[in-house]
């Protein structure tokens, strides 16, 4: 009997030692877990982007089409005449010199232009040409440049596009986005980056070169990042810079006129240099396609900022479908590349990009800069 209660006892014993081992080993889990949340909640963020779930949604919803407002397709050829004719009379062809002067005596615009129409038309069935897209823009300087006569614009914006052997698409950018920044009444110009060679394709680097680039010509104060493939299907989607950095193409048709996931900052965005440089621009070893939207998504917010977007409505755009570009094939290494963007972005950046240019054209539609920006 005694032996017995001594051997339950003894039991009784280990299994209270076992519960508080246990209790203790919980505590502290649940510590490390505490103090590690942000970490935690950031490596979700990115789980969430590696994974790249969604598809593009190959359904188009049914009125499309339809919503197209007549009334803006009309005031698209319109409205822009007016400032063409005015144009026209004084200036028949400036030296470009003109624009780096500060405009003088002229009311600031006003916040929301009063020439925007609202939703257009856009589609890729008849192929457009430079000739044709100049004559209907004549206000547009030589190298892609334009600003507004009658007011002073609320920003100077560089628009620049990462490019490389897609002069169709740029002509239909060209074709509907110059009509539509003047509606902005914008003081903008258009510089495409040209990548020189056949070596892999390296967007977020062309964009740093394009931001360097831009600003040797004029005192840009925003920067609008933008694929050549991208149209906007409403000027309201207005291509200047917010208070904090603005993703523009929010509703793609080619994701089903939705953002594919949250964090998703690709297609068109803007920043101010503020913006810009508080991130160290963007990351310049992200070779081929992927990932390096993700990683400029991950600076912005490792820095404390948050993404401002237009209504799903507004913010509707189009892609001009195409196969993939050679030479442009997935990254492997971007999963891993984003995954660490934190502990990278202070060393890689504008603070370390390093190109050649290689030729600067400037066309009456937008400045052409070549560029040589090595390989991986
Ligand atoms: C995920 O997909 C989006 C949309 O196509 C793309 O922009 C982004 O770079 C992709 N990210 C990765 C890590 O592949
Ligand atoms: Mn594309």
């Amino acid at each position: 009997m005694a032996a017995d209660s001594a051997a339950s006892f003894g039991l009784l014993h280990r299994v209270c030692k076992l519960v508080v081992l246990l209790c203790l080993l919980h505590i502290s889990v649940t510590v490390v877990f505490y103090v590690r949340s942000l970490d935690i909640r950031f490596a979700f963020v990115q789980n969430q982007q590696s994974h790249n779930i969604t598809q593009p949604n190959q359904v188009l919803t049914n009125d499309f089409p339809s919503r197209t407002d007549p009334k803006g397709a009309e005031s698209y050829k319109g409205a822009p005449t007016e400032v063409q004719q005015r144009d026209q009379e004084d200036e028949p062809k400036p030296p470009e010199q003109k624009t780096e002067e500060p405009v003088k005596k002229l009311e600031k615009c006003p916040e929301t232009s009063p020439l925007l129409v609202g939703p257009l038309r856009v589609d890729f069935n008849t192929p457009v040409d430079l000739e044709q897209i100049k004559k209907e823009n004549p206000a547009v300087r030589h190298g892609g440049r334009f600003r507004p006569r009658d007011c002073k614009a609320q920003q100077k914006v560089a628009i620049i596009i990462p490019f490389r052997k897609r002069d169709e698409h740029l002509r239909y950018w060209l074709y509907y986005l110059h009509p539509i920044l003047q509606r902005q009444q914008l003081d903008y110009g258009v510089y495409v980056i040209n990548q020189d060679g056949d070596e892999i394709f390296n967007r977020a680097k062309l964009l740093n070169v394009g931001y360097v680039e831009a600003l040797k010509e004029y005192d840009y104060e925003c920067f609008v990042f933008s694929d050549v493939d991208l149209i906007p299907m409403d000027d309201r989607n207005t291509y200047k810079c917010f208070s904090q950095p603005r993703h523009l193409s929010v509703s793609m048709d080619k994701f089903g006129f939705r953002l594919p996931y949250n964090q998703y900052f690709g297609g068109v965005s803007s920043m101010s240099k503020d913006q810009y440089l508080k991130i160290n621009g963007f990351p310049n070893n992200y070779w081929g396609w992927g990932g390096e939207d993700d990683d400029i998504y991950n600076r912005l917010a490792s820095k404390g900022m948050s993404i401002s977007r237009p209504s799903g409505e507004q913010g509707k755009c189009r892609m001009i479908r195409h196969q993939r570009d050679k030479k442009n094939e997935p990254n492997p290494q971007r999963f891993d590349r984003i995954a660490h963007t934190r502990q990278t972005m202070a060393k890689d950046g504008i603070n370390s990009l390093s190109y050649e240019v290689v030729k600067i054209e400037k066309f009456d539609l937008f400045t052409k800069i070549t560029v040589d920006v090595g390989k991986p």
